[in-house]
């Protein structure tokens, strides 16, 4: 039976309100046992690490059980271990993933709302990932761009195995909706034209060269960005540390996943500490200081959800 303006006025005290609220399926916004503002940013999603050795050792377990009709990426999700029944996010706002592609191959082509990007690992020579009819070369430490919408498969025509990480934000999609996805009607695009200087490869010679004659943001320490073009949600960024640089991070609201493209150091979370080596992937959620120790010349590349929050005035140092 609805509830009428009239059961409101005879309402004789807060419950009998309380009551009738409820089955107007309105709650009161002044009694909830969990307040909907808070003054800081909750921290949730910790600091986690995961090693390349590791991860390679796994994808190849997989590539003897799992082939590319069972499976359209054979790929292992970094699900942050520490939010109870997380399955996914690597952070709030990202995933990332580790993937491997047999010699000889392919694995077929889709698109999706979700913007993603490559970082490559170790590939033969000949391995591609097809985006939008184009072949574009994988070589280690390039970055490859599949923005939202564009067709992407991966084709390896090396005589080795082919691996990298892929990143997304799968996460910003699935808390706001827009999710569409569609398979490619030939399975895996045709592409001929090899693109070696698309837009959206971002190879690992360019960007040594780029941060050679870029400014030092702190002792031993240069930074660039990756764009444009640039992703609209994940921001891309490669930090070069000098043996034995340091790098601080302060507290803030930014959600990074850090991959090191080369060298060997040390990171550390308020006092939580992660030896890291070439290939390993490091969740850096929101609401941690860092600090970065190189022991050697180290690349490390930061994967951020950096232009989402700026677009909304929503980036900010935590106290
Ligand atoms: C995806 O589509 C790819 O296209 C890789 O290679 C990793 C992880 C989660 C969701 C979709 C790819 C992915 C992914």
């Amino acid at each position: 039976m609805s509830v009428t303006p009239q059961d409101f006025a005879a309402a004789a005290n807060m419950q009998e309100l309380y009551d009738l609220l409820a089955r107007c399926n309105v709650q009161n916004g002044w009694n909830k046992p969990e307040p909907s503002l808070w003054p800081l940013p909750t921290i949730d999603f910790k600091p986690a690490a995961w090693s390349y050795a590791q991860a390679r050792a796994a994808l190849d377990a997989a590539g003897r059980f799992v082939n590319t009709e069972l499976a359209e990426r054979r790929n292992l999700i970094l699900a942050n271990p520490t939010v109870a029944g997380n399955l996914y996010p690597s952070v709030k706002t990202l995933v990332a993933a580790y993937q491997m592609v047999k010699a000889g191959e392919q694995a077929r082509s889709h698109r999706h709302t979700a913007n993603a990007l490559r970082l490559v690992l170790e590939t033969g020579e000949n391995a591609f990932t097809i985006v939008d009819g184009l072949k574009i070369p994988m070589e280690p430490g390039d970055v490859l761009l599949t923005p939202n919408w564009s067709w992407h498969g991966h084709s390896n025509e090396a005589t080795s195995n082919a691996y990298w990480m892929d990143f997304l934000d799968v996460p910003m999609i699935h808390l706001n909706g827009p999710m569409f996805f569609e398979h490619h009607p030939e399975k895996v695009e045709p592409a001929s034209e090899i693109s070696a200087d698309s837009p959206n490869r971002f190879s690992f010679a360019q960007t040594r060269e780029r941060l050679a004659g870029a400014a030092e943001v702190a002792p031993g320490v240069r930074r660039i960005e990756l764009g444009a073009p640039a992703l609209r949600t994940i921001g891309l960024h490669v930090y070069r540390l000098e043996a034995g640089a340091r790098l601080h991070v302060g507290k803030s609201t930014l959600s990074a996943i850090w991959a090191p493209m080369q060298g060997r150091g040390e990171a550390s979370f308020d006092g939580v500490a992660f030896a890291f080596a070439r290939g390993d992937a490091i969740a850096a959620p929101l609401g941690f200081a860092q600090n970065w120790r190189a022991e050697e010349e180290t690349y490390l590349l930061r994967v951020s959800d950096e232009p989402f929050l700026t677009k909304n005035e929503w980036l900010r140092e935590i106290p």
